[in-house]
Parts: structure tokens; C-alpha cells; sequence
């Protein structure tokens, strides 16, 4: 049966509806940022720029770096753009868009997606300045609520764990995202436990004006503690995709790997004064081991 046009809506040029995109943008290996502003800091590193394509917050460079074609595109934040991210780039490379039928398994592609973002830090020994490579993402936002997501033993444990600790109404989601990537680009990063809330200030304790209705909940995330059989589980960071996109990763097929430069440390109140340099540092790495 073919997608209907309602559901998966394509462009008058035949481009994806909110990426605009066509299958050929899509290269094997893509690096995500939430800034679209982050776009041209990653492909002022290319060889030489193929395609430079913009909708709304999505802004996309095609280009090649010492010879490998790579696209990066931005997001924007938080899991309701990741589920349009995810969706559509898997539609892209896994459904036919003339025929609209998706492809047959033995000609699934697998994408690998590399998310290079900024993040918190909530634990006093992890400062600004450091790079951080998501083991596990804990989501605090309801994506999970409207897909099927399979989650392990230890996930359920760990997501379970949480809830009751916080006595939040909702059972959060655990993932974990793709260890061949992590060991091959987060190698000498420190691995992180990354919380992906669906807000900036209060889902991740910040007060300005307003008050919370849980006033201890960084406290309660620091001091949060689960023992497996793989050693402690802590949590390690706040962000607002990794959840998003390690889940819809996990249900899709591709391999991705979310990784953060602290620019907060939300245990010793500090911002990094060099925030850009952290990001900067953390394009570079990631370019040099895809
Ligand atoms: C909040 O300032 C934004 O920064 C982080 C969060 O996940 C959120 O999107 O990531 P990016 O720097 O990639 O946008
Ligand atoms: N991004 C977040 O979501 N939180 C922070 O504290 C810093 C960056």
C-alpha cells in the first residue's frame, strides 16, 4: 500500500516536506546540531560545499571532508524536532518517494547519525570545557508515549528508578545509544548518562521568576544511583534531544551517538566563558573520526 500524501507530504520539487530535502543530500554518515548558526561552523572544515539548502530551522550542507561526503543539518530544539528529523530521514533513504512504498528489508539502509550539541553538566567533577559522549539518554518528554520503543531490563530498571525517586506521574524512557560509534568517536570523552528534558528551565531546574513544583529535582538527579551488573549508573547531563533521537534510532535502525560540549555546570553554577571554543573543539574531533 502506498503512503497517502497526507502522511508522508513531499514538496512540489518532490523534497521531503520540512527538511526539503531529496535522497540525494543524504549522505551515510550525518552530523545533527540544534543551532543552525553551527551549520556553516561544521562545513567551513569541508573540502568543498555541494549543497547549501534551508527550511525553517532546518538548514542542510552537503560537502566532503578530506575526501568522505558528510551532511549536516540543524534541528532546532527539542524531541518534537527530532521525531520530524528522524522520520523524515529515514523516509529519504528507506521509502521509495514516486511509489511511496517503503523499501524491502534486504535493502534497508542504515544511517549513522552524529549528534554534536551543547549541554549541562550536572555533576561537579564533570566541568565546562568537557566533552561528553552519551552511554544511555533518560527522556523526560512524552515522544515514547506515541511509539511501541523495546527497552532492556536495566533500561526499564534505571527509567523505573528514576521515577520513583522523583515521584514523577510518568514512567521517563531509557536508551542506549550506538556503542560502535561511541568507541569509535567518543573514545577519550567522558561517557555520560544524558537527561533529555523537554524544556530549558524548568524541566531542568532552573529558577528565574517562577517557581517549581520539584524544587530539589537537580539534587535528586546528582544524587541518583543505580547498580548493575555493567557498575554504577549516574546521571551525568541535561540536554533536550538525545532521548529523541537514540529511541527513534533504536525502532528505525541507524546507528547514533549524541554527543555534548559542556558549556554549564549546574552543580557549581558556572558558564564556560569559552562556550565556542568547547563546540569548536568538539566539530573538529568528531569530523576527523567519521
Ligand atoms: C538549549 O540551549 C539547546 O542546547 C542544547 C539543547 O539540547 C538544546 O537544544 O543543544 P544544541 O546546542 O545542539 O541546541
Ligand atoms: N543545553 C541545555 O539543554 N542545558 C544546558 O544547561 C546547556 C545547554
Amino acid at each position: 500500500m502506498p503512503i497517502a500524501e497526507s502522511e508522508l507530504i513531499l514538496n512540489k520539487d518532490g523534497s521531503i516536506y520540512h527538511l526539503n530535502l531529496q535522497p540525494d543530500h543524504i549522505s551515510d554518515t550525518i552530523i545533527t546540531v540544534g543551532d543552525p548558526d553551527r551549520v556553516p561552523s561544521v562545513s567551513q572544515h569541508f573540502d568543498s560545499i555541494e549543497t547549501q539548502i534551508h527550511k525553517r530551522e532546518f538548514v542542510t550542507h552537503v560537502g566532503y571532508y578530506k575526501g568522505k561526503r558528510i551532511t549536516v543539518i540543524s534541528t532546532g530544539m527539542g524531541t518534537d524536532n527530532i521525531d520530524i528529523l528522524m522520520n523524515e530521514l529515514d523516509a529519504l533513504v528507506n521509502v521509495d518517494l514516486v511509489t511511496r512504498e517503503p523499501r524491502p528489508l534486504e535493502e534497508r539502509i542504515n544511517l549513522r547519525i552524529i549528534r554534536v550539541g551543547t549541554s549541562g553538566s550536572l555533576q561537579a567533577d564533570i566541568p565546562v570545557g568537557s566533552l561528553l559522549a552519551s552511554e544511555h539518554a533518560v527522556g523526560l518528554d512524552s515522544l515514547m508515549q506515541f511509539y511501541p520503543l523495546v527497552e532492556t531490563g536495566l533500561e526499564v530498571e534505571v527509567a523505573t528508578g528514576i521515577q520513583q525517586a522523583l515521584q514523577l506521574d510518568y514512567r521517563p524512557y531509557c536508551v542506549r545509544g550506538s556503542d560502535l560509534l561511541r568507541e569509535q568517536i567518543g573514545f577519550d570523552m567522558v561517557m555520560g548518562n544524558t537527561l533529555t528534558c523537554p524544556g530549558f528551565y524548568g524541566p531542568q531546574g532552573r529558577v528565574l521568576r517562577l517557581d517549581l513544583r520539584l524544587p530539589t529535582l537537580i539534587q535528586q538527579f546528582q544524587q541518583f544511583r543505580y547498580q548493575s551488573a555493567e557498575g554504577e549508573f549516574r546521571l551525568t547531563n541535561f540536554e533536550m534531544e538525545t532521548a529523541g533521537y537514540y529511541a527513534l534510532g533504536r525502532m528505525l535502525g541507524h546507528e547514533v551517538l549524541s554527543l555534548n560540549a559542556i558549556v554549564a555546570n549546574r552543580a557549581t553554577g558556572e558558564f564556560a566563558t569559552n562556550s565556542d571554543e568547547v563546540v569548536n573543539t568538539l566539530i573538529q574531533k568528531t569530523l576527523d573520526r567519521i
